[in-house]
C-alpha cells in the first residue's frame, strides 16, 4: 500500500465553524495529516484565538471570517480566499449550532436558524467551491453530519432535521458532481465531549443515558473523529460517494 494514499501533503483544506469543538478537531488533524489548513468562524477574537493556537502546532494556517449562512458574504470571500491563499481541494461543511426545545414549542426563527445554519449553509458554501472544483475536475467535500442523520432524540427536532436533509445533500452533491472526479461524503458523529454537548456529559441522568445507550459505552474524544476526516480527504477514498460514516461508538446500529 503506497505511504502517500493517506497524507494530505500538498492539499488546502477549508474548515467551516473550525474555532472550537469538532471543527477545530477535525481541521488540526488535517493539518497534522499535511494540509494547509483554512479556519473559520464568524466571530474575528474566535478566529485570531485559533488560528494562533494553530501556529503553535507548526501547521500552516489562515484564518477566514465568513458567515456561512450569507450568501453574499460566502460569494466574496471564496474567490478571495481561492485567489489569495490559494485552491481549496477539501471543504468540511461543519459549521452548525444546536437549539433544543418541544417541537411544538419551536418558533420559526429558532427553526430557521438551525436550519440555515446546519443545512443551508452547506448548500450555499458547497455552491460556491465547487465551482473551482469542477473546473480543477477534482476535489473532496466533507459534510459533517450526525447520529441525529438517522435516530430523534426529544427537543433536537430542528436539529434532527437539518442533519437528515444534510445526509441526503450528501447524495443528492454525489450524483451531480462525482463525474468531475469529486468525491462528496459524510461523518456522523455519535456524542462527543464538546463546548455544544457539555450541558449534558455534565448532567449525570444524560450521561449515564449516553453511556447506556452507545455500545463502547462512553463518550467520543473529538480527536477520534480526525482518521474518518483524513480518510475522506485523501486519496484512499478516490471510489466513495455519498456516504455517511458513522464515527459513534456503534450507536446507530444499536436499539
Ligand atoms: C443532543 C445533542 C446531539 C449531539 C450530536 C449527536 O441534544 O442530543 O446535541 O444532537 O450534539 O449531534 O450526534
Amino acid at each position: 500500500m503506497k505511504q502517500s494514499l493517506f497524507t494530505l501533503t500538498g492539499l488546502r483544506a477549508l474548515v467551516t465553524g473550525s474555532t472550537q469543538g469538532l471543527g477545530f478537531a477535525i481541521a488540526q488533524g488535517l493539518g497534522e495529516a499535511g494540509a494547509a489548513v483554512i479556519l473559520n468562524g464568524r466571530n474575528q477574537d474566535k478566529l485570531d484565538r485559533a488560528v494562533s493556537r494553530f501556529r503553535d502546532l507548526d501547521i500552516t494556517v489562515h484564518g477566514v471570517r465568513m458567515d456561512v449562512r450569507d450568501e453574499e458574504d460566502i460569494a466574496k470571500v471564496i474567490p478571495e480566499v481561492e485567489k489569495n491563499i490559494g485552491p481549496i481541494n477539501i471543504l468540511v461543511n461543519n459549521a452548525g449550532i444546536q437549539k433544543r426545545g418541544n417541537l411544538e414549542a419551536i418558533d420559526k426563527d429558532t427553526w430557521q436558524d438551525v436550519i440555515d445554519t446546519n443545512l443551508t449553509a452547506a448548500f450555499l458554501v458547497s455552491k460556491h467551491v465547487v465551482k473551482q472544483m469542477i473546473g480543477r475536475n477534482r476535489g473532496k467535500i466533507i459534510n459533517i453530519c450526525s447520529v441525529m442523520s438517522e435516530l430523534g432524540r426529544p427537543t433536537t427536532g430542528p436539529y434532527t432535521a437539518a442533519k437528515g436533509g444534510l445526509k441526503m445533500l450528501t447524495r443528492a452533491m454525489a450524483v451531480e458532481w462525482a463525474r468531475y472526479d469529486i468525491q462528496i461524503n459524510g461523518i456522523g458523529p455519535g456524542y462527543f465531549l464538546t463546548e455544544m454537548t457539555k450541558p449534558l456529559a455534565d448532567d449525570e441522568t444524560f450521561d449515564n443515558w449516553v453511556k447506556g445507550r452507545t455500545p463502547a459505552q462512553r463518550w467520543g474524544i473529538p480527536e477520534e473523529l480526525v482518521g474518518t476526516a483524513v480518510y475522506l480527504g485523501s486519496e484512499a477514498s478516490n471510489f466513495v460517494n455519498g456516504q455517511i460514516i458513522y464515527v459513534d461508538g456503534g450507536m446507530t446500529i444499536s436499539v
